[in-house]
């Protein structure tokens, strides 16, 4: 599995964050949290960044100035794709739970809203990508069942009402809709995280809507077929030194070609 990964620069330690990085990191570097996405096209369309609660991160030394919140199996992933400076081995500063991590903020590349808190969300896999996942709620239907969870009961989840309510903005126009992910949502009666049968029925649509029939509708790319725009956001992410290739070994045996 190809992926790009992001790097969402930390702004703002969340308070217990900040106590466990302490004296583990140099003062002059940045650290990024580094969600893993098959839709670079659709990040003009982040609201927040997703981890697991009670997930455990390192905190990876990339280079003298460059350290990656990531999950320990991403990071040895990683250290043989030459993403980090040093090879074979991750340099792990720290680590940090997902549930200290809530409310950190950091950037968000290309997105309309530059800086976004980071959020919990149940059903992040420690298994899949780097265990961070940035949240597209416009494209996305669990991203949107999340935010929507949030917001409502947003003491229950310890953060800040207004953290889960940053806009919805239109990203990728379909035939059926320009805000695709809410409009599945609705349409297969998805009350919550929780209805995990229809969410991943919901992404399947979504992904193919998307993909076949979606043009973007904002940023450099806007009146391209996602399609081909997806490429060119990609590279021009990595270009900027928002983001790098990732990949992933396949689980399963999957063979396409023959
Ligand atoms: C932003 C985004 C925008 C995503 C979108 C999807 C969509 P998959 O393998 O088919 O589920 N993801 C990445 N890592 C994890 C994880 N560890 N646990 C849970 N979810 C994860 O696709 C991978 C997608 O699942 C990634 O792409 C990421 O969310 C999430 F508009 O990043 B995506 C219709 C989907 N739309």
């Amino acid at each position: 599995q190809e992926y790009t990964a992001l790097k969402l620069k930390v702004v703002e330690w969340a308070p217990k964050a900040a106590d466990a990085l302490k004296g583990k990191i140099p003062e002059d570097a940045s650290v990024y949290l580094c969600p893993a996405t098959l839709r670079p096209e659709t990040m003009y369309g982040q609201v927040c960044c997703f981890v697991g609660p009670s997930l455990s991160y390192g905190v990876f030394r990339a280079s003298e100035k460059e350290y990656f919140v990531i999950t320990e199996r991403a990071a040895r992933n990683m250290a043989y794709q030459g993403i980090f400076e040093k090879e074979g081995v991750p340099e792990k500063a720290a680590e940090v739970k997902g549930s200290d991590l809530i409310g950190t903020l950091v950037t968000a590349p290309l997105s309309f809203h530059p800086q976004v808190r980071v959020l919990p969300m149940d059903t992040v896999l420690a298994t899949k990508g780097t265990g961070v996942v940035t949240s597209v709620p416009s494209d996305s239907p669990d991203d949107y069942a999340m935010v929507t969870e949030l917001a409502k009961k947003a003491d229950f989840y310890g953060i800040k009402k207004e953290w889960a309510e940053l806009e919805i903005i239109p990203i990728i126009q379909t035939p059926t809709s320009d805000l695709l992910a809410p409009h599945l949502v609705k349409k297969l009666k998805i009350n919550s995280p929780k209805d995990a049968k229809q969410l991943q029925e919901a992404k399947e649509l979504a992904y193919k809507e998307g993909f076949y029939q979606g043009v973007m509708k904002v940023g450099d790319f806007k009146g391209e077929k996602v399609e081909v725009a997806k490429p060119k956001v990609r590279e021009q992410l990595i270009k900027n030194g928002d983001a790098f290739a990732y990949s992933e070994p396949e689980n399963k045996v999957v063979s396409r070609s023959g």
